[in-house]
């Protein structure tokens, strides 16, 4: 397993606890993380990222769906002391995923940072039901960290869809034709899941997709449950099309819904899927 594949998959594996493919050394290092060369030198004042957590806040106590609400995200060690500083991470300190229990909603937004470890952004949700928001950010000197937190939002709650598994992983969006293949798909192996590009009316490839938030694309996987997280981007973060190339894998077999965004022609658009891991 080279470096790059090792890397890739730790950092975006996010959920794993302690992180799976992680060499067994660093695992009693707390603090330690492969990705060293962001270590501050000396080190000691490196952050334990599994004491950091996230307190959320809501400045309804109730959210309403289609109404802004503020959201609030305090990250701190586990004695309460703010946790200051963060790498910024494909152009931001943090990125906030927002999905309903159903995984029918998908909203990838990027909260300001007040200072002093506190995050704040104003959005929207659709209707009525339970929603999960998924934080994720680096401490400097520290591993990247998720933290997630349910919330009941009052409104009308439509009828849950059921995630049906999709066969054929060609669709159009936005006049796209994207395809999505893996070299192989199982549970606990690491693949590469690739997107390929067409114009939809023309069969042409598309070779110039544009950088969003610093790379070709961007990956968001959930299991049906919302339960597992993985985040990933591109092997090759400049890559302009017609192919998109992202390691991961996936930590059980199941059924699992994931979400590209692209950029092109100045616009950024989304492709879900939802496929079946045996
Ligand atoms: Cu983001």
């Amino acid at each position: 397993m080279n470096f790059r594949w090792l890397f890739v998959i730790c950092l975006t594996i996010v959920l794993l606890s302690a992180c799976a493919q992680k060499p067994k050394q660093d695992q009693t290092m707390p603090g330690m993380d492969h990705n060293q060369h962001n270590q501050p030198s000396g080190g000691k004042e490196s952050t334990n990222t599994s004491q950091v957590q996230a307190v959320w806040k809501f400045a309804d106590s109730a959210p309403q769906s289609g109404k802004d609400e503020q959201i609030s995200i305090q990250i701190q060690d586990n004695t309460g002391k703010p946790i200051e500083k963060f790498q910024v991470s494909h152009e931001k300190q943090m990125h906030l995923i927002v999905v309903n229990k159903d995984l029918s909603f998908f909203n990838h937004i990027h909260p300001d940072y007040k200072g002093k470890g506190l995050f704040q952004i104003r959005t929207q949700f659709p209707t009525g039901g339970d929603y999960k928001l998924i934080a994720d950010f680096i401490p400097e000197g520290g591993e990247a960290k998720t933290e997630s937190q349910w919330v009941k939002v009052s409104g009308d709650v439509p009828a849950a869809q059921p995630l049906t598994p999709e066969t054929n992983l060609t669709k159009v969006v936005e006049g796209k034709e994207v395809s999505l293949s893996f070299d192989q798909l199982q549970a606990g192996k690491e693949l590469t899941m690739t997107f390929n590009f067409l114009d939809a009316s023309t069969k042409q490839p598309i070779t110039n997709l544009e950088p969003y938030l610093g790379a070709v694309g961007h990956v968001v996987i959930l299991s049906a449950d919302a339960e597992k997280y993985i985040h990933n981007h591109p092997l090759e973060e400049k890559a302009t099309g017609p192919q998109a190339k992202f390691g991961t894998a996936f930590p059980a077999s199941g059924i699992y819904k994931l979400w590209g965004q692209f950029k092109h022609q100045g616009k950024t658009f989304i492709v879900p899927y939802t496929i079946q891991v045996p």
